[in-house]
């Protein structure tokens, strides 16, 4: 970067949106799991589409590229700086508008998931997407990768919920689609271009989102399966017996189970006995009268189903405590290999067998956990180190593994990326798998948006490209 180039940036920003100090820079570049070490001299934090186009703009004239930034809670290297500027939006974090009688919410791409929950709530709404990471997370990377979290069966993925966006593109126009229109057809949906894309064609600055009246009953319960197979069956069954009551349906092998407590041993053993699989039910209703405790408990003992609904929001949240921590648990527990995949709900019990299967065959000792979102059919099929194995030999099988996981995903119709992006880890990934003629299609539109490809230039398409 030239020095003109940095003393135009300070004229465009001031002092506190431009950190230059490789000590203030150096969080930013810090990546989730120590898979990769970003390298950029300068962090740009903005605080308006404006600077971010006027920035943008001056990246062009000076040839530097720009990784666009938010919470950098992900999980697939997609926020990873690459030598250019890092293009942090922690800053822009205002709820510009909540709109109670059109049922929406626009906000900056830097405001905090939980933020805009407790904003809603404010309003008698509800914010509907929900992650372990909600208290980091931030709206700008849940667009760009398309989040699902756990409400996603009632609520559906991000993508389900965006009306309008406004977004910086690569050539520095601002395109202001702040609309908040349920129904919209003048032509083509090209927010849908922007949501999932990991800042590849451009820098989502602001959306506006759906927002559902606030639940008034709530109703939490684990419940246990023999197998995968009969849970998703259960699942079926729920889902077909409260429709759009079932807000979400978490899946969770025990083996998750004995990892959480071997992290936090004060989270709660949802059963005094044992059970190779669990689920988390969660039904909501706006209607204060509506019991729903009662037709789910009778549903469960029908059906001879070990099942502990919570008896109050603090049991409830105890329930969840156990699912939030799953990750971080495994983070604790040494190196994993991931795979956040998607299957028809059809193939999603028969692939966890048949994963499972290949992957111990490959290596006996290695800790497979497979545990997700049963309602979109997003399953994160997580593997980690064996005690006895260094970290670096078992991280030296992560092509291997993705091998048989994502060539199982993708015989039986899944996706080998379903909420945490493509990101540079599965880039190679996702050009082995897409359809030719789909990623020849990919790589037109980014050429389109972002022909001198500066725009997060080594995430989800391959740097070869
Ligand atoms: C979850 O559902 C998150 O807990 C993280 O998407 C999953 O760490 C993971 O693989
Ligand atoms: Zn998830």
């Amino acid at each position: 970067m030239s020095e003109a180039f940095i003393q135009e940036l300070k004229t465009l920003l001031g002092p506190e949106g431009l950190l230059l100090e490789s000590a203030e820079i150096a969080p930013f570049l810090k990546e989730n799991r120590g898979l990769y070490q970003g390298v950029s001299c300068a962090v740009v934090r903005p605080t308006s589409a404006e600077e971010v186009a006027a920035v943008v703009k001056c990246c062009a004239r000076h040839q530097v590229t720009i990784t666009p930034q938010s919470g950098n809670t992900g999980l697939c290297g997609g926020a990873v700086a690459d030598g250019g500027i890092l293009l942090n939006m922690g800053r822009m974090n205002k709820i510009r508008e909540i709109d109670p009688l059109n049922g929406t919410i626009t906000a900056e791409a830097g405001c905090i998931m939980a933020d805009l929950q407790a904003a809603a709530k404010a309003e008698d709404l509800m914010f509907t997407l929900s992650c372990p990471s909600e208290k980091e997370c931030q709206l700008g990377g849940n667009l760009s990768t398309n989040l699902g979290g756990l409400n996603v069966v009632r609520y559906g993925n991000t993508r389900d919920l965006v009306l309008g966006l406004e977004v910086v593109l690569p050539s520095g126009d601002i395109w202001r689609g702040l609309r908040g229109l349920r129904k919209d057809n003048a032509g083509y949906d090209l927010k849908h271009l922007f949501i999932g894309a990991e800042g590849t064609l451009g820098v989502i600055t602001a959306a506006t989102l759906k927002l559902f009246p606030y639940p008034k009953v709530r109703v939490t319960a684990m419940v246990a399966a023999p197998g995968i197979h009969e849970l998703m069956e259960l699942f079926v069954t729920v889902r077909n017996r409260f429709a759009d009551h079932l807000a979400g349906f978490e899946i969770i092998p025990r083996n998750a189970i004995d990892l959480v407590h071997a992290f936090d041993s004060s989270l709660l053993e949802p059963f005094p006995e044992r059970h190779p699989w669990y689920g988390l039910i969660e039904l909501n209703a706006t209607d204060p009268g509506l019991d729903l405790q009662t037709p789910l408990q009778n549903l469960l003992s029908e059906l001879n189903c070990p099942a502990r609904c919570a008896a109050n929001a603090a049991e409830a949240s105890a329930l969840w405590a156990v699912r939030h921590a799953i990750s971080e648990a495994q983070t604790a527990a040494g190196a994993s290999i991931k795979h956040d995949v998607s299957l028809p709900l059809n193939r999603l019990a028969d692939f966890m067998v048949e994963a499972t299967r290949q992957v111990l065959a490959h290596l006996p000792s290695v800790f497979v956990c497979g545990y997700g979102h049963a309602g979109d059919g997003n399953v994160h099929f997580n593997l980690t180190q064996p005690k006895d194995m260094p970290a670096a030999d078992f991280n030296a099988q992560h092509h291997a593994f993705n091998r048989i996981v994502h060539d199982i995903v993708h015989g039986m119709g899944g996706s080998i990326a379903a909420e945490h992006g493509v990101g540079r880890l599965k880039a190679a990934e996702l050009k082995h798998y897409k359809d030719p003629v789909e990623y020849a299609m990919m790589l037109q539109i980014k050429r389109l948006f972002d022909p001198a490809n500066r725009f997060n230039p080594d995430k989800v398409f391959s740097c070869a490209e």
